[in-house]
């Protein structure tokens, strides 16, 4: 039997937190064995923030390797770079003719970003389009995210009927999410009320995958949590502390339950430092491994050029078929 598609990605700002780590890539390893899985660094996405040149190109090449150190195995999981298919901007831009503009207008990440800046682009508001032409250029069958995102896939399933409605079906793949139950929505520590985000202005709001373990102590250590002492899992009373304890029992593969019941009778102090330790056991590793993929660029450029190459085989397929449903005469 043919394997499944699958299809994320992460958008390429900052480094990627421990929110990316618990709510994507550690569910995308897992899932390598039993799907066809792609993976690309949503770059075009990051330019609808401005971004500096050298810098971006500069964190194009950290987020593949950041990829890599995570885990992700470039063999069994086809690894690429957005614009490197540009089959994903045309696509994007035939979507875009069928999107009506209230359809985005309802898109509550808009909102909240366009809120947070002055520079409010078209890029910014088409921006879940381009995410829905990544998804349907590969038929991707599934697609992991995290709660962050189920308004996106709604809206990526509502244009693969605006878009059988005008051009007919069996040509566009309807997608569907797939969210993690646990973690898929790890919380700021200084403000648990908000999704952790790796680009927050405000950086003791994340653990970096890429912090030292002086940063993460420190960081893990001020997370904010309530008066009480009784350390017990309340997402809607004490969602600081729930967020902690989450991050604990994925990165330990122990139940919430049983944590619960290793700090009976013990203060929030002797949680938070446990949780610095295994977040810094965690992430050494990875550290150590990017570090090395950071010293060869060229294989990395290598890796790239690869993925690229495997990646659009499908991508040109599905823009072929979609050029001849709409009348526009495919490439030869
Ligand atoms: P940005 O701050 O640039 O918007 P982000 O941290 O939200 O970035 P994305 O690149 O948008 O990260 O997302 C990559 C993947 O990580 C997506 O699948 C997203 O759902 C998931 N993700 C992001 N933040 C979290 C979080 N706090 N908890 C769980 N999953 C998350
Ligand atoms: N918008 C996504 C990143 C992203 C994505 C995608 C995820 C861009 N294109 C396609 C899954 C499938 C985000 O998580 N902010």
């Amino acid at each position: 039997m043919k394997k499944k598609v699958i299809l994320s990605g992460s958008t390429v700002t900052g480094d990627l937190t421990l929110g990316n780590y618990i709510g994507a890539m550690n569910n995308w390893k897992k899932l390598s064995k039993d799907y066809n899985c792609h993976y690309f660094l949503a770059d075009l996405h990051a330019l609808t923030t401005a971004q500096d040149p050298k810098k971006l190109q500069e964190r194009i090449f950290s987020f593949f390797a950041q990829y890599l150190a995570l885990g992700l195995d470039p063999e069994e999981n086809t690894i690429f770079v957005q614009s490197h298919i540009h089959e994903h901007a045309e696509l994007a831009w035939i979507l875009t003719c069928l999107t009506p503009m209230g359809n985005l207008n309802r898109m509550t990440q808009f909102k909240e970003k366009s809120q947070h800046t002055s520079n409010i682009n078209a890029g910014l508001f088409s921006y879940p389009v381009l995410m829905a032409a990544d998804i349907l250029l590969y038929s991707a069958d599934l697609v992991p995210v995290g709660e962050d995102q189920r308004q996106h896939m709604e809206l990526c399933r509502d244009i693969v009927v605006f878009f059988e409605n005008r051009y007919g079906e069996g040509i566009l793949k309807m997608p569907e999410a797939y969210i993690g139950k646990q973690g898929a929505r790890v919380m700021s520590l200084q403000d648990p009320k908000k999704k952790m985000s790796k680009s927050d202005e405000n950086e003791k709001n994340f653990v970096s995958i890429l912090d030292t373990p002086k940063k993460i102590e420190k960081k893990i250590k001020s997370a904010q949590t309530d008066s009480d002492t009784v350390v017990s899992f309340d997402s809607e009373n004490k969602t600081g502390l729930a967020n902690l304890l989450t991050i604990y029992s994925v990165l330990s593969e122990k139940p919430i339950d049983d944590i619960v019941k290793d700090y009976e009778g013990r203060m929030y102090g002797h949680l938070k430092v446990d949780l610095a330790e295994l977040v810094v056991e965690t992430l050494t590793p990875i550290q150590s491994a990017y570090a090395d993929y950071m010293k060869n660029k060229d294989y990395l450029e290598e890796l790239m050029r690869k993925g690229a190459v495997k990646a659009r085989v499908r991508a040109q397929e599905t823009l072929k078929n979609v050029y001849k449903a709409t009348g526009l005469v495919p490439r030869s």
